[in-house]
């Protein structure tokens, strides 16, 4: 969490340039496979050996929808994939090769809490009664770095639908897996786990809030939070919670795993704002990831179209920290 004082860049020339040609998805498919071909290599990612034998990779790549555009570059997988947080594996940011530990099958959903009849649904089932697309999202960091990514994965407002909730239901609350034998992080008993993040029903059903199955054009890789994990790219990435189990549609507002642990820092909004200080850190400028550069952070994370009319009624700091 130390962050480095450095001067505000301008967004340098390279990064404006579309995303198109930063990637071109045949090849990148194309060089995933040749890469598991030559296996032993030492570039060979973890996340693809995975891949292969995945029961959902007939899914992807899935179509792209246009009109999710980056005012910058895609960070390469290979950055992505190798600097994370997943504080059930680790605190620090290396965690992708004991990430490896994650077993994400079977995988079982369980929806309850105010809803018609509670439920449990498996992974494989759940995945083949939405749409997937691929969308390339923002990721702002509370720490102050981002990155850009092509998830694939389908709306939250289908698996809202889904779930048939009840008209008081008015925030869900959801969970990642607690199984410390597996997730060696879960053994550091100060935390409390397990990991719990928790959305309004209005911020749940905006067409933003993305519940992520993939990346990269395949199945998500463990350290992103396979098989199901969020992506809420106006809030920071904390809010993104990964390895879902569980989502309880409750009356009341529930608190989150890092409000448990600081509330005054990582409160229940999380809505990224760079005026807003952090209160050990400023959050003006974000270091994005591969670049080296600085560049200045956007309200909203340059969402406040989309979502902007939801925080109307909060005044000032409230619904940032
Ligand atoms: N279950 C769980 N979800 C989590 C985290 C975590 O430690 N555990 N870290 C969060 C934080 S702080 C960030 S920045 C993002 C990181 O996502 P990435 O590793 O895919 O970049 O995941 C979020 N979701
Ligand atoms: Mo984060």
């Amino acid at each position: 969490m130390l962050i480095k004082e450095n001067k505000i860049w301008d967004i340098p020339e390279h990064l404006a340039t579309p995303e198109s040609d930063y990637l071109n998805r045949r090849q990148l498919v194309k060089a995933a496979g040749l890469a598991a071909l030559s296996a032993g290599a030492s570039s060979l990612l973890p996340s693809m050996a995975f891949a292969q034998s995945d029961p959902t990779m007939d899914l992807y790549p899935a179509k792209r929808n246009e009109a999710y555009k980056l005012d910058r570059g895609l960070t390469p997988e290979e950055i992505n994939s190798k600097y994370n947080n997943f504080y059930e594996f680790g605190s620090h940011k290396q965690i992708y090769t004991k990430a490896q530990d994650l077993k994400t099958r079977p995988w079982e959903i369980l929806i309850d809490g105010l809803v018609e009849k509670p439920f449990t649904i498996g992974f494989d089932d759940l995945v083949r009664k939405v749409q997937l697309e691929e969308r390339l999202y923002r990721h702002r960091c509370v720490e102050a770095w981002s990155m850009t990514i092509p998830w694939t994965g389908f709306q939250m407002s289908e698996l809202v639908k889904l779930a048939k909730p009840m008209s008081n239901a008015k925030f869900i609350r959801m969970e990642t897996f607690h199984d410390p034998k597996m997730a060696s992080g879960q053994k550091q008993a100060w935390y409390p786990w397990p990991y719990v993040e928790c959305l309004t029903m209005q911020e749940a059903n905006n067409d933003l809030a993305f519940l992520v199955t993939g990346a990269y054009g395949k199945p998500a890789a463990k350290q992103f939070g396979a098989p199901l994990r969020l992506a809420l790219p106006w809030k920071y990435g904390f809010k993104s919670i990964k390895s879902i189990v569980k989502f309880s549609f409750v009356e009341e507002m529930p608190k989150s795993f890092w409000e448990q642990l600081s509330g005054t820092e990582y409160g229940f909004w999380a809505n990224v704002n760079p005026k807003y200080p952090h209160p050990r850190w400023s959050q003006e400028t974000e270091r994005v990831l591969q670049t080296g550069k600085r560049v200045p952070t956007l309200i909203y994370n340059g969402y406040g179209e989309q979502v902007a009319s939801m925080y109307s009624g909060l005044k000032g700091r409230t619904a940032f920290y």
